[in-house]
């Protein structure tokens, strides 16, 4: 039986036609800024977020870690959300690679920074502050509950930011799903910010890498910094043909996804037991939380697992589940028939 795995859309798997253009990928090697088919994924990445240049890397945590180490410096200070990923989840990379602190913010439910907060995180110029490097955003909002973050938000983040000398960066890791959810084009998301990085990995459906794209100038200081974390690759093309693959098909069936969280939300908020997170679903993550005390997460998720269905607990007894390429609309019913099974233990 096939099992359906919502733990993320990081599981997805190439389809046939993207494993036959990888075989078929041109490549050389990218040190040497020769693989062809690395140099169109960079110049497709850069199109489509409307910036000057873009650099493939093995993973977005990376590309994060090369915004903090460009952008930043040692003694600065990164704002961002208490909830984003880079601070969660990225093994402290500002403070571990590049010698920043963190100045974190409570975000609102919409993943949108209060501006008054903001304001006052900016530190002023003194000799005992750490110095303000970068202003962080995260679209869509993972652990807010994949949410879009408005557009106003991203406006106000930005003219806060030019008021102070500020730049601004977005983990897009998920800038697709969002930019689907508006029925605009990336760039008219990213915009806002001077760089931003999106995964190729994700629901996109490519095996690996993430890319990380800006003006020129900051592009070509990332790529030292790659260097320096031994993210450089050689004959990535083979990879990197799955990404532009990526970017120019599997983009544009992302509204399924999006159709197949909503159905499932809905369901489980017809099961005792469940409650799903008060924020509409807007993207591919449905959360949910479990009211009754008769499982441990431990119990809960592996009594899914057992009947071919797999959930993260998220922690505190919030559960996230995710939809993406390979999970069909008779795949989410099945999954409500085990969570309603399951509910009745
Ligand atoms: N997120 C993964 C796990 O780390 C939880 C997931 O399954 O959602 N930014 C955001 C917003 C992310 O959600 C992730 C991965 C990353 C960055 C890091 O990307 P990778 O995994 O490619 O290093």
């Amino acid at each position: 039986m096939k099992s359906i795995d919502l733990r993320s859309d990081t599981v997805t798997l190439p389809s046939p036609e993207m494993r036959q253009v990888m075989a078929n990928a041109e490549v050389g090697d990218d040190c040497y800024g020769e693989d062809p088919s690395v140099n169109a994924l960079q110049e497709l990445a850069a199109e489509v977020t409307g910036k000057e240049a873009a650099l493939y890397c093995p993973s977005g945590t990376m590309c994060n870690s090369l915004a903090h180490l460009t952008h930043g410096q040692p003694q600065g200070e990164v704002i961002l959300g208490l909830r984003h990923h880079t601070y969660v989840a990225e093994c402290g990379s500002a403070a571990a690679l590049a010698g920043m602190s963190y100045r974190t913010l409570e975000l609102k439910p919409n993943g949108g920074y209060n501006p008054g907060d903001l304001e006052l995180a900016i530190r002023e110029v003194d000799v005992h502050n750490p110095r303000s490097c970068l202003i962080w955003t995260e679209n869509t909002f993972n652990v807010g509950g994949g949410v879009v973050v408005p557009t106003e938000e991203l406006r106000q983040v930005r003219a806060i930011a030019d008021k102070h000398g500020l730049p601004v960066h977005m983990d897009g890791a998920r800038v697709f799903n969002a930019a689907t959810y508006l029925g605009v084009p990336v760039k008219e998301i990213t915009r806002y910010a001077d760089s931003v990085m999106f995964c190729l990995s994700k629901g996109l459906a490519a095996p690996v890498g993430s890319v990380l794209c800006g003006s020129r100038e900051f592009i070509q200081e990332a790529n030292r910094k790659r260097k320096l974390l031994g993210g450089a690759m050689r004959q990535a093309g083979i990879l990197a043909a799955a990404g532009i693959y990526a970017i120019r098909v599997m983009s544009q069936r992302l509204q399924e996804d999006h159709d197949n969280a909503r159905l499932l939300a809905s369901g489980l908020a017809e099961i005792a037991d469940l409650r799903p997170d008060p924020t509409p679903v807007q993207t591919n993550m449905v959360f949910f939380w479990l009211a009754s005390r008769r499982f441990t997460p431990e119990q809960f998720t592996q009594a899914l697992k057992e009947r071919g269905v797999l959930v993260l607990h998220f922690g505190e007894g919030r559960y996230r589940a995710v939809t993406h390429y390979g999970i069909e609309g008779s795949d989410i019913e099945r999954a409500l028939d085990t969570f309603r099974e399951v509910s009745r233990l």
